[in-house]
């Protein structure tokens, strides 16, 4: 056997691994390429969009930004920004968050009224803040100070769903019950190992005012955190939120679990504490350092469709459904 000398060491990988530790660092991981991952159809143009951000030299941040601020200033899609259906007294409130795998730093508005683009208010709370959430009329005020042109949210279409849902005698409320609903999360890894989760919602329609969702607050509707992954849910928030989801995943990744099994793990966890939540909407998406994606949901009555952008192709697919 030819003995081991320093040339030889240094061209196994071993030695080149040895040897970036001598010189100050660990080796890097190897790129394994852009991804966006987000919940529904509206996720597909969102990615789209972040995708030409992150391409056209923008951070992971602002891709994630630039996409969610597709769905949330489309008047057709009726559960994000502008056109997203009101409250029980029809108003337009919306929450969204995003957090920075990097720095640790979430920004998030809870109830905001009037500015369609809540996510970008989110992203300035962590970046022009000591503050990680803000809420209703300080939330608004906020955004009017840096720049956000207030602007009505009800489009003919919301408004009109609105009135159908306030003269219905057999309407339904949330005191009791909860509606189907799409928020759009969205997970990223820009390929080097670098994670973000964003998440815009008009929360559940016809809602209590001033009730605030899992969609805005940090570990249920978003988290992540480089050492890991990013992780982001849609579906029933006043279920979700008793399982801080997004963080659940994190740590089920944390412990080794690939996110596929880390997102099947909690939603088995949910039924098991709960059988009602059998019946509960809920969708999960998440991804790790290395780029492996995952995307389940409970049942067949809010089956999860997710967006997925890799190496220049996007899809729409149905998630993993727990069985
Ligand atoms: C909420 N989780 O406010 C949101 C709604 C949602 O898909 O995600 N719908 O409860």
């Amino acid at each position: 056997m030819e003995p081991i000398n320093r040339r030889n060491f240094m061209k196994s990988v071993a030695g080149t691994a040895a040897l970036a530790a001598l010189e100050g660092g660990a080796a890097r991981a190897a790129d394994t390429g852009l991804v966006f991952l987000s919940t529904w159809a509206h996720g597909k143009p969102a990615n789209e969009r972040a995708a030409e951000i992150f391409k056209g030299g923008g951070s992971l941040l602002d891709a994630i930004e630039k996409g969610i601020n597709v769905p949330e200033s489309d008047p057709a899609v009726t559960s994000v920004g502008y056109g997203g259906l009101p409250n029980a007294e029809g108003v337009v409130e919306l929450d969204a968050a995003i957090m920075d795998g990097t720095r640790h730093r979430a920004g998030s508005v809870c109830n905001l009224h009037m500015i369609k683009n809540p996510i970008s208010v989110a992203r300035l709370v962590m970046e022009k803040t000591r503050h990680t959430t803000l809420a209703g009329e300080g939330a608004f005020r906020f955004a009017l100070k840096m720049g956000f042109e207030p602007q009505t949210l009800l489009t003919p279409e919301s408004l009109r769903k609105w009135e159908e849902w306030k003269v219905n005698p057999k309407h339904e409320t949330f005191w009791l019950d909860a509606e189907h609903h799409d928020t759009i999360g969205m997970v990223a890894n820009d390929g080097k190992g670098h994670v973000l989760s964003g998440c815009s919602t008009s929360g559940l329609a016809f809602k209590i005012p001033g009730r605030v969702g899992d969609s805005p607050l940090v570990g249920c509707g978003v988290y992540a955190d480089d050492n890991v992954g990013a992780a982001s849910a849609t579906g029933d928030g006043d279920v979700m939120t008793n399982y801080c989801t997004s963080v659940s995943i994190i740590h089920a990744m944390a412990r080794g679990a690939s996110p596929q099994e880390a997102c099947l793990e909690l939603l088995r966890h949910m039924v098991k504490t709960d059988p009602k939540n059998r019946e509960a909407q809920v969708g999960v998406v998440a991804i790790n350092t290395q780029g492996e994606i995952g995307a389940a949901c409970i049942n067949s009555r809010a089956r999860l469709k997710y967006a997925l952008w890799r190496n220049g192709e996007s899809q729409l697919l149905d998630s993993v459904m727990l069985i």
